[in-house]
């Protein structure tokens, strides 16, 4: 299985692609990337941080793609840095996606009610016509809210809904119980672990493994418990181990559990 994730590269900060790569390489897929933009570290906390968009190496490298033949079974994107990235990622879709292929977009805007630095709302009217073009888009409770302008997450999944088939809002906070509402045929909730606070990057290993359970073959709903535990115990090892939030998540000694819990259930 051949997966293409479209996501930036931030060097410092364990985000987008330093995550999706070895976490979907670990899942067992051939992981190609097509970094969207260069920086030092991610943008959430840093200041002073380097900024170099790659639209128009982006070009260059599908082109080349094209003469390779390149198909892919599960397209993935994430951290995009421009209206036009957007726009180029459904040409990527159109190009590179397999017939029957799945197309996974995470709609990077935001976290606790605000947008992260240079979106504002006409970005996220753009990332929605991106949305409109996937098969499954996983907002977290902030990008829920400022795609559909609700904070009632049944009524935010069933607007997304009207534009994706599987829309999986992570992360919802209501009291003291935090959820994943999905659509999965019909309106799902599945109740996950309580932890305070948010934890950068957490989002990006949520959607790779997502993506690495999916083109396993699991369904979605176990495809969504394994991929919750594995954050949950990241998150947990994080606020142990890590003093500075904004370096991400204490992922990688938790990945062989999750791995030995997929490959039981894996049916590709
Ligand atoms: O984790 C999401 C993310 C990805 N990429 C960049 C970011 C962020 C969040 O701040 O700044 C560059």
């Amino acid at each position: 299985m051949r997966v293409l994730a479209v996501n930036d590269i931030s060097c410092v900060g364990k985000c987008s692609l330093t995550v999706a790569l070895p976490v979907l390489t670990a899942c067992g897929l051939t992981c190609d990337i097509l970094p969207t933009a260069l920086l030092s570290t991610h943008t959430g906390g840093f200041t002073g941080y380097t900024f170099l968009p790659l639209d128009e190496e982006m070009k260059k490298i599908a082109d080349h793609w094209e003469t390779l033949g390149l198909k892919y079974d599960l397209i993935y994107s994430g951290y995009l840095g421009s209206r036009a990235q957007i726009d180029f990622v459904k040409d990527i879709r159109r190009r590179f996606l397999k017939e029957d292929g799945v197309f996974v977009v995470d709609p990077v805007l935001g976290d606790n009610f605000t947008f992260y630095k240079g979106f504002d709302d006409a970005f996220a009217r753009e990332m929605l016509s991106l949305c409109a073009e996937a098969d499954y888009i996983l907002p977290n409770e902030t990008e829920s809210f400022l795609l559909t302008g609700t904070r009632d997450f049944s009524k935010a999944l069933g607007t997304l809904h009207e534009v994706c088939p599987h829309p999986i809002i992570t992360g919802a906070k209501s009291e003291e119980e935090y959820n994943i509402y999905y659509m999965d045929g019909e309106e799902k909730r599945m109740p996950i672990p309580c932890v305070e606070g948010s934890f950068h990057g957490a989002g990006d290993v949520f959607a790779s493994a997502l993506c690495g359970c999916l083109m396993r073959g699991l369904p979605l709903e176990r495809a969504l418990s394994l991929t919750a535990q594995f954050c949950y115990r990241a998150i947990l090892r994080t606020q142990q181990e890590v003093k500075d939030r904004k370096y991400g998540l204490s992922y990688e000694r938790e990945i062989y559990p999750f791995l030995d819990a997929l490959e039981s259930e894996a049916r590709n």
